[in-house]
């Protein structure tokens, strides 16, 4: 289990210029972060648009990162999708290339009941011999995951944790007490990143890491250390920062667009989110300025 603590970036997605997923982005991306010391990427969640990806391209994504750093890195494959089938077979896949675990969302859009969701996960899980994780994230998907499935889930060998993007450091506590020892706890809200660790979440899966992972790998070793001031000096840094990325029309464009004054080109964000608007360019490159500083 100690592979999957610390940072692990929720990777963009990676296009070309047409909108194409871009195997060739993707290997840059991830290489990107195996050069900086990254422990892992999180693949094809929220900020990678899985959900706004067809099969085909979550499976060609999955395989350019394994390609370039399957060795080096931890790489968790998001295979959630709103059918069970396209899940399970998402799973598979990620074993087939092999990925070193699996996460999933409830189905989205259809207001299920925990029974059915329970047995959505379960086919995933039974589809293969990887490691699975829970990706509980309410605030997108409408569904309330109860400490009671969450406790009948980690009992299984095979579910080894949740990525917990509500809000609610109180939840968080909770979930990991339910699930026991050995069960991980992913923070999810990057601004409450050092909160999740102080009330014992063992590390962070986030996408605005993917802008400034040394700011996060800064407050994890901080943290380790016990230097909690200093800790928490970073974490303010990183707030800001966050809070400033929040207010263009869309935050993955924003990152990708951030990435890309580097020197990272992943594309736009697919519609429905916005790219940064023109006159908001000079804006960012402050932002880029001061991440950099
Ligand atoms: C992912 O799956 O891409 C992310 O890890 C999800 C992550 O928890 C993000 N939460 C949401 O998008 C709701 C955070 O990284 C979030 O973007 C950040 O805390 C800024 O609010």
């Amino acid at each position: 289990l100690e592979r999957f603590k610390g940072i692990t970036v929720a990777m963009y997605s990676c296009y070309d210029e047409k909108g194409e997923v871009s195997k060739e982005a993707a290997k840059k991306l991830a290489r990107h972060y195996a050069n900086i010391g990254v422990n892992g990427l999180y693949v094809g969640g929220s900020s990678g648009e899985g959900m706004l990806q067809n099969v085909e391209e979550r499976k060609q994504t999955l395989e350019a990162v394994m390609e370039e750093v399957g060795q080096e890195m931890t790489i968790i494959a998001h295979v959630g999708a709103p059918s069970t089938r396209d899940s399970v077979e998402l799973s598979k896949h990620a074993e087939q290339v092999g990925a070193h675990a699996i996460s999933a969302v409830p189905s989205i859009y259809y207001r299920l009941s925990p029974q059915s969701v329970e047995h959505h996960w379960q086919q995933m899980i039974d589809s293969t011999s990887l490691p699975f994780i829970i990706y509980h994230i309410p605030q997108t998907t409408g569904f309330q995951l109860s400490k009671a499935l969450l406790t009948k889930m980690a009992a299984q060998d095979k579910v080894i944790g949740v990525k917990i993007s509500a809000e609610s450091t109180f939840e968080l506590q909770q979930f990991k007490a339910a699930g026991g020892d050995d069960f991980l706890v992913f923070n999810g809200p990057d601004e409450q990143y050092l909160a999740g660790r102080s009330i014992g979440a063992d590390g962070g899966i986030g996408g605005t890491y993917g802008v400034m992972p040394e700011l996060f790998m800064k407050i994890e070793q901080c943290y380790v250390e016990g230097k909690t001031e200093e800790a928490r000096k970073w974490q303010f840094i990183v707030n800001d920062l966050i809070a400033e990325l929040l207010s263009f029309p869309s935050l993955y464009g924003a990152c990708k667009q951030i990435l890309k004054l580097r020197g990272l080109n992943t594309g736009e964000a697919r519609l429905p989110f916005l790219p940064v608007p023109e006159a908001e360019i000079s804006r960012l490159e402050a932002i880029n300025e001061k991440i950099l500083s």
